[in-house]
């Protein structure tokens, strides 16, 4: 069934875990991602970025996401604009029907931020949308930054704590070291859970983590093994997202791992049948690729068996 985010994120705060926001810009990933939620009984987000809704149409985009959530009924989901950029974008998807939006402003001031955010939230909750915002700036830290630079890139807990009383935003993606893509760290790979746990006591509301692909070892070679190439990517280690959970994570933001887990199975099969031109045998094995990594990911934040 489809609803608003909150009613999902809510659930998930009061009894700690964390529930997959898994990106999608097709019918296929967006079918495995139901697919996988109905095999681990999982709430899901799904969530479209302003490039995915318009590659795909917002119309085509919300009416996949009904028509499945209709074909699988005890599933809640919550459909989500991922990393807004503005009021207009995000007052468009919720005319189209998503029920959960986020406005991403953490690039401008602190100021600039609160105001577009809480124009937002005002929008949005006279429709019962939910909201989330950002503070800080999403990516990666190493060993040997300085407290000043950790401070001018990371989440200001006590800056949350005002952001989330005046915006009145229902969820919050602090930057704590994670960053987008399948490159997050040089070295190892480092999050800073002190700083996650300082927002959660003084927000107390459901925080989203960003760029939480974990690339698990076995994803990352069967891309490698179809004759890709991943560099020396890093993924955010299983542990990692598990502690974040217990920081008080919410809602776990996921697209690189659905991406590389798809796409392999894609190369594979182009690969080893090289007169094969029938989709079908492509997008199956890579669906269910991403099945599978999408239900291992359920259990790991705690999400599966909560419908
Ligand atoms: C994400 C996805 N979407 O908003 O934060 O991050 O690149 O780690 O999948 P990944
Ligand atoms: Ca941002
Ligand atoms: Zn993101």
């Amino acid at each position: 069934m489809l609803v608003f985010g909150h009613e999902i994120l809510d659930k998930a705060n009061k009894e700690n875990y964390g529930v997959g926001a898994f990106n999608f810009v097709n019918f296929e990933m967006l079918n495995a991602i139901f697919t996988a939620a109905n095999i681990a009984k999982s709430p899901i987000f799904v969530q479209a970025s302003e490039g995915a809704i318009k590659y795909m149409g917002a119309d085509i985009a919300v009416s996949m996401v009904q028509t499945l959530s209709q074909r699988y009924p005890h599933i809640p989901v919550s459909l989500h604009l991922d990393h807004g950029t503005s009021f207009q974008s995000c007052k468009d998807a919720i005319e189209a029907g998503f029920s959960s939006v986020m406005i991403d402003a953490s690039h401008y001031d602190f100021d600039k931020n609160l105001e577009m955010t809480s124009q937002v939230v005002e929008m949005a909750h006279a429709r019962g949308v939910s909201v989330e915002a950002e503070l800080g700036r999403l990516m990666g830290i190493e060993d040997n930054i300085s407290v000043d630079e950790k401070d001018a890139v990371l989440v200001n807990p006590q800056e949350a704590k005002v952001f989330v009383e005046k915006s009145k935003v229902d969820f919050l993606a602090p930057a704590i070291g994670t960053s987008h893509g399948a490159f997050k760290f040089k070295g190892e790979p480092k999050l800073d859970f002190e700083r996650l746990k300082e927002v959660k006591a003084l927000t107390k509301i459901p925080l989203v983590l960003h760029g939480a692909s974990a690339i698990p070892d076995y994803v990352r070679e069967s891309f490698i093994e179809s004759g890709g190439e991943l560099g020396n990517s890093k993924g955010v280690p299983f542990s990692f997202l598990q502690e974040a959970v217990r920081g008080g994570i919410n809602k776990v933001n996921t697209d690189t791992d659905l991406r590389i887990a798809f796409m392999a199975e894609v190369r594979k099969v182009a690969n080893n049948d090289r007169s094969q031109f029938d989709l079908r045998k492509f997008f199956a094995p890579a669906q269910e690729a991403m099945v599978k990594v999408i239900v291992e990911r359920m259990e790991l934040l705690g999400s599966s068996n909560k419908i």
